[in-house]
């Protein structure tokens, strides 16, 4: 059955074009076709998958990377299941995705047909909007709506998701019905903030002496006003993996290296976009011991999860920012310089040393690299003016510490390992002209390494550095402290090079020192390519050593558990 123009399929696709969507990440189903075949029809490329949970990795990537929407089309049943670890990945980083799917078609509808399957009911609580359209001349509405909800008009952004049965994809609507105002894109809502709350946090942060800002993924596309505001109150600032390469690490509020110092030591945290999640402590005050809170966000979780702030300001960050500059004028910064520059030194310190530790690692008594060793030849050959997605266990916290870009993801608040393959290939095909790198575990591999063979045939110039430990190693390393014995997180030495080989892939296996940089260089003009790296199972990671492997009671980190327990107790 042939799908026609003006048919709800065939406005799918006019929508999605009209609001520049140039790739659909995808994989075929007959529940989907008329979309598929549509979307085809109006020149927006299908990135066929392999795995639909892949599908959702890329659109999210490409959302995270790009600011646009990202979309994913899936067919119904096992599709759209298989979608359900990147769409709740999506949820937790409030990534704005939209997910198509199709159904059975209304006179089939719960009767037994094939793939049948109420998806709505599996996604609602993972999604900002979850809806079944059954009437084709409300298609373009329905769209409309569920795109400004991932967007987060009004509320908070994240994953949205509407099927379709395919009878109703088929069907057509009367032009009169076809309305311009669904079509086309609007330009996004921009709440600015309230000028007596602007006046109140220039109060707060313009007479403070220790001011600390962390921004997180509300932040991203303010960059500029950040800075702008770091230069003027000459706070200092703590990168999050939410919003990585927005202030460059050359800026000198950056006292990244200084984290554990800087958090108790400041009087006004000023949170830009950022919850106060695990990786902030939760904004516990056994951590944060004496800071007010000023709380910038346009999202509610955003502006107040955790810690109510002393102003708490619910708007565009990036007009926030500017808003509060202006208020500020020339008005002079009480923030303590020479603590700044203290921290800043203490950073610049042991930035240098991470670098020359790095460079120098030491083999493991296996003979085999250190995973440091892997991650400086890697930082030399790509620069800073790249994309890196990192993924794994102890490979992850190496490469999270070591590696530095423009661009960075990792697997985000959800802990979502898996998703460097995925956000490699979205990443390389958005931004082909730069360098982009998945660093990952061999484990974090496996989940979706057979998306080799989509970066082969889509040509994604994407490079994949697999850490080969045979292990998920961050996990052994626990078992072996916690509770001295090793089960069941031992992996294969497995030739990972052969492999994407097989698909075609440029791929070489590294064990040595010397074969690092050239390795390198070729992979990386050789791209799509993989570089199978053997690495050393002894290195023992910060995340492996501070507590995120074993999951304290009260905190992430050990240290935090700790300082929790004192403060709860006092
Ligand atoms: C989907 C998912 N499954 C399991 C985990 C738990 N987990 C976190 S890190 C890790 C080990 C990763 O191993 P690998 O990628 O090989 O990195 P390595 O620690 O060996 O460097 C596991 C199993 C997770 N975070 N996500
Ligand atoms: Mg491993």
């Amino acid at each position: 059955m042939k799908v026609s123009p003006d048919s709800a399929a065939d406005l799918i696709a006019r929508l999605l074009k009209r609001r520049g969507v140039k790739r659909v990440f995808a994989l075929c189903g007959g529940h989907i076709m008329p979309i598929w075949m549509r979307l085809d029809a109006e020149g927006i490329r299908i990135i066929d998958v392999r795995d639909e949970r892949a599908a959702v990795h890329m659109a999210q990537a490409h959302a995270e990377l790009t600011g646009e929407l990202g979309v994913a089309l899936v067919t119904a049943g096992p599709g759209m299941t298989n979608a359900i670890t990147g769409i709740a990945n999506a949820h937790v980083s409030r990534a704005p995705v939209l997910v198509l799917s199709g159904g059975n078609p209304r006179p089939q509808e719960n009767r037994g047909g094939l793939q049948d399957m109420d998806h709505t009911q599996l996604v609602r609580s993972i999604t900002r909007y979850a809806r079944t359209v059954r009437e084709p001349s409300l298609v373009l509405q329905e769209l409309d709506e569920a795109i400004s909800r991932a967007f987060g008009d009004g509320g908070e952004p994240g994953p949205a998701y509407i099927d379709f049965p395919t009878d109703t994809l088929r069907g057509i609507v009367p032009k009169a019905l076809q309305l311009e105002e669904h079509l086309n894109a609007k330009p996004r809502t921009v709440t600015c903030p309230d000028s007596s709350q602007v006046e109140r946090a220039v109060d707060l942060l313009w007479s403070a002496r220790r001011v600390l800002v962390i921004s997180g993924r509300g932040a991203r596309g303010a960059g500029p006003e950040l800075i702008s505001l770091l230069d003027r109150l000459g706070a200092v600032y703590l990168d999050t993996g939410e919003s990585r390469g927005l202030v460059p690490d050359g800026h000198p509020s950056v006292v990244g290296a200084m984290r554990g110092a800087v958090m108790s030591d400041a009087d006004v945290i000023l949170t830009v976009g950022r919850r106060l999640d695990f990786q902030l402590a939760y904004g516990s005050p056994s951590v944060f011991q004496s800071a007010k809170f000023v709380r910038i966000g346009d999202t509610p979780s955003e502006m107040r999860d955790n810690r109510r702030g002393a102003v708490e300001i619910l708007a565009s960050p990036a007009e926030t920012l500017r808003a509060i500059v202006g208020q500020a004028g020339n008005r002079e910064s009480k923030v303590d310089r020479q603590w700044a520059a203290k921290l800043r030194g203490g950073h610049a310190e042991r930035a240098k040393k991470l670098q020359q530790s790095m460079a120098n690692a030491p083999k493991g008594s296996d003979g085999k690299l250190h995973p440091n060793k892997v991650l400086s030849a890697l930082q030399q050959a790509i620069g800073n003016d790249s994309v890196v997605i990192t993924d794994g266990g102890d490979f992850l916290a190496f490469a999270r510490v070591g590696l530095s870009a423009s661009m960075m993801l990792d697997p985000g608040p959800f802990g979502c390992i898996g998703i460097g393959v995925p956000y490699g290939i979205a990443a390389s095909l958005a931004f082909p002209d730069k360098p982009v790198v998945v660093a990952t575990g061999d484990g974090a591999f496996g989940f979706n390494a057979i998306e080799i063979d989509t970066a082969v045939r889509h040509k994604a110039p994407v490079l994949i550095v697999v850490a080969n430990n045979g292990a998920w190693q961050i996990e052994v390393h626990d078992q072996t402290v916690t509770h001295g014995k090793v089960v069941g997180t031992k992996l294969q030495d497995a030739d990972y090079a052969g492999m994407a080989r097989s698909f075609g892939m440029h791929a070489e296996r590294v064990e040595t020192e010397e074969q690092l940089g050239p390795a390198i260089e070729r992979a990386l003009a050789n791209r799509p390519a993989l570089l199978d790296m053997v690495v050393t199972p002894e290195a023992i990671s910060s995340d492996g050593k501070t507590g995120l492997a074993w999951v304290p009671d009260l905190q992430p980190l050990a240290a935090w558990d700790e300082a929790e327990r004192k403060w709860r107790a006092s």
